[in-house]
Formats: C-alpha cells, structure tokens, sequence
C-alpha cells in the first residue's frame, strides 16, 4: 500500500520520484558506442551498469548489472550470454570472452523477426528502436493517453500485444523466419519486460515504465522505476513466459 502510494506520487510529480543511483544517470549513446536490438542491456548500458561504450563486454558485467539495476538473481542470464559465443557472433579481440552489444544484431542467432520495438532484418535494420514498427504495440498496451485510473500493463495485454505484432510482421515480411529457435524465444522477451518492471504492489507494470524501457532503452528512475523489494528469479521469469503464453494460447 505504502509503495503504491508512493508510485502514484512520483507518476504526479516527477521531483518526489526515488533518485537515480549516483553515477547512473541516463545518457543517451554517443556515435561511437554500440548499441543491441536489446533494450534490456541497452538501458544498462545507457545508465552505466555497463561501460557505456556498449563494447567488450563479459558475463560478469552483465550479471552483476541485471543484479544492480532490475534486480535479477545471480545467473539468471548465463544462458543467454553463452548463446553469444555459441553462435560466434563476437567481434571483439577475445570473442570466446567478451562482445559488443552491436554483435548481437546479427540476425537467425538470438536476435529473430517480429520483435516489438524493432524491424525486421528484410526492412534493413533490426536494431535500432523504430517507432513505426512501436506505434501500434504501444497503443494496444495503452502507453499513451490513459488516465489515472488505467496506469498498469497486465499479462494479458502485454500478450495480446505481442501476439498482434507478431501476426503484423507476418503479413507484412514475406520473409518473415519462423524458425525453431525464434519459436523458443517467442512471447519469452515479453515476460522479461514484464518482470524487469513489474511492480509487486500493484501486481502488474506501470505504463510509464514500460514505456520508458521499451521506447527509449531508458530505467524510468524519473518516473518513480524501483527494482523492489524481492529479488526476480528465474522461476519467476519462467512462470511469467507461460502465463503471457496461456493468454494467447501459444502451444510449442
Ligand atoms: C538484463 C536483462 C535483460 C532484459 C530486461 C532484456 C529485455 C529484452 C526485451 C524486452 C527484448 C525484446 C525487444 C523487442 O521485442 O523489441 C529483448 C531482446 C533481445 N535481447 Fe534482451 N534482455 C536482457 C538481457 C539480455 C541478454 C543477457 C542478452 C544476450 C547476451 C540479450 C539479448 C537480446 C537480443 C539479441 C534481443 C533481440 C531479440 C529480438 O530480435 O527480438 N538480452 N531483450
Ligand atoms: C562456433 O565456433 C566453434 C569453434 O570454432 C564451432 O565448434 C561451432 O560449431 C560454431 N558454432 C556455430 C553456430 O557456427
Ligand atoms: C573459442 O572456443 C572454441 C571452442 O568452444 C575454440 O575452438 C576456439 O578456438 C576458441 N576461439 C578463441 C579465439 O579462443
Ligand atoms: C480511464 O480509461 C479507461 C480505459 O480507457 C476507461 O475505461 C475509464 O472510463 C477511464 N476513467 C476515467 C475516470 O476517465
Ligand atoms: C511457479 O509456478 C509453479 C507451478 O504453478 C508454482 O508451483 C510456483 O510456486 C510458481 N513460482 C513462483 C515463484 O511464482
Ligand atoms: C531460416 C531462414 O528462413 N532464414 C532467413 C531469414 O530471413 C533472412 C532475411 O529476411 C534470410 O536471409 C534468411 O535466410
């Protein structure tokens, strides 16, 4: 109730927001710093959690920085760090150890079509944020012109979302990659955004927040963005991947 309130408050009037960490304010990326189709460790990096180069990074970094800005359990993304020297995309001077974020734009590795804040790779750029391919995902989930009463993304509109940017990308990419791999990961970076910014008081994600990741690979320090009490753990991330599923009834 307390930590509601105190939500409610910060989305009212910024300045009694929780303060950004010191050394973590945002800082938009400079020509020279690379960048992911990833707005989880673009947002790390954005914020200083990582280098802010964005360049020669190792597990170690993004381990303790998914701990220090979302407050993820130690691991949790272990797999998804050797998935990048798994598929050799690295181009740094030790690629069995370190990555730029922009070697992750490689496209049939991790990085699949149909995402929500990016392009397709047919289309030319798969990392960059597009707010054209954005605009529709950001209406269904409300993130714009709602009132005090409608803060909160739920599970099911967030699947719901994401269900009809993937039927969009379908129409519209005619070489659009239903491979096995991307099958695996479908509606699973929704549940990640979900978790990265859910809010335990309010059971759901305040829109300001999502927004704030999704469209500007920013943490919504400003908007009143804690990582909460409990540390997110990977039972969690799982149990969240299958209720955004469940709701649009994904079957493997
Ligand atoms: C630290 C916590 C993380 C969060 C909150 C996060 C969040 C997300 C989200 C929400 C997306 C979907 C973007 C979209 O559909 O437009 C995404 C995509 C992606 N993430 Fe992350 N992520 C995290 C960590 C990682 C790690 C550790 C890796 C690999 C080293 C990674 C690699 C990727 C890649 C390659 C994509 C693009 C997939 C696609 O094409 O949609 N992420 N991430
Ligand atoms: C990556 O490189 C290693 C060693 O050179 C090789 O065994 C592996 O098959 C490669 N993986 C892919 C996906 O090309
Ligand atoms: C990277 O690891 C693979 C085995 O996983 C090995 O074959 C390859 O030589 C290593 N490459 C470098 C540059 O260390
Ligand atoms: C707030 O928005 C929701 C959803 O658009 C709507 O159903 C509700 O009536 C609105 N409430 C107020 C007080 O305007
Ligand atoms: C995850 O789901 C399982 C099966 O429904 C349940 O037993 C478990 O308590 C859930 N874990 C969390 C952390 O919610
Ligand atoms: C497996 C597969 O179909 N891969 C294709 C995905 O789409 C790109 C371009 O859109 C093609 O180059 C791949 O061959």
């Amino acid at each position: 109730m307390k930590a509601r309130l105190l939500t409610t408050i910060a989305f009212a009037i910024p300045c009694l927001a929780f303060p950004t960490p010191n050394g973590h304010e945002f800082r938009a990326p400079g020509p020279f710093d690379s960048r992911s189709p990833c707005p989880g460790l673009n947002a790390l990096a954005n914020h200083g959690f990582l280098p802010r180069d964005g360049k020669n990074l190792n597990y170690d970094q993004i381990n303790e920085a998914a701990q220090a800005a979302y407050g993820f359990e130690p691991g949790i993304y272990k797999m998804a760090v050797d998935m990048v020297f798994q598929f050799n995309i690295s181009t740094t001077s030790q690629p069995n150890e370190t990555f730029n974020l922009f070697d992750l734009a490689r496209h049939d590795t991790i990085e699949a079509d149909g995402s929500i804040t990016r392009n397709d790779i047919y289309f030319g750029d798969d990392v960059h944020f597009d707010a054209t391919v954005f605009a529709p995902v950001a209406k269904d989930l409300g993130l714009n012109n709602y009132n005090s009463s409608d803060q909160l993304v739920t599970v099911e509109t967030a699947a719901k979302a994401t269900e009809n940017r993937y039927n969009l990308a379908m129409k519209v990419n005619p070489e659009f990659n239903a491979s096995m791999h991307q099958h695996d990961t479908e509606y699973g970076t929704t549940a990640l955004y979900l978790l990265t910014v859910w809010d335990e008081g309010q059971n759901a994600a305040p829109k300001p927040w999502v927004k704030a990741l999704l469209a500007e690979d920013r943490i919504a320090y400003a908007e009143g963005y804690t990582k909460g009490q409990k540390i997110k753990t990977g039972e969690q991330l799982q149990n969240m991947t299958t209720a955004v599923r469940a709701v649009v009834g994904w079957k493997p």
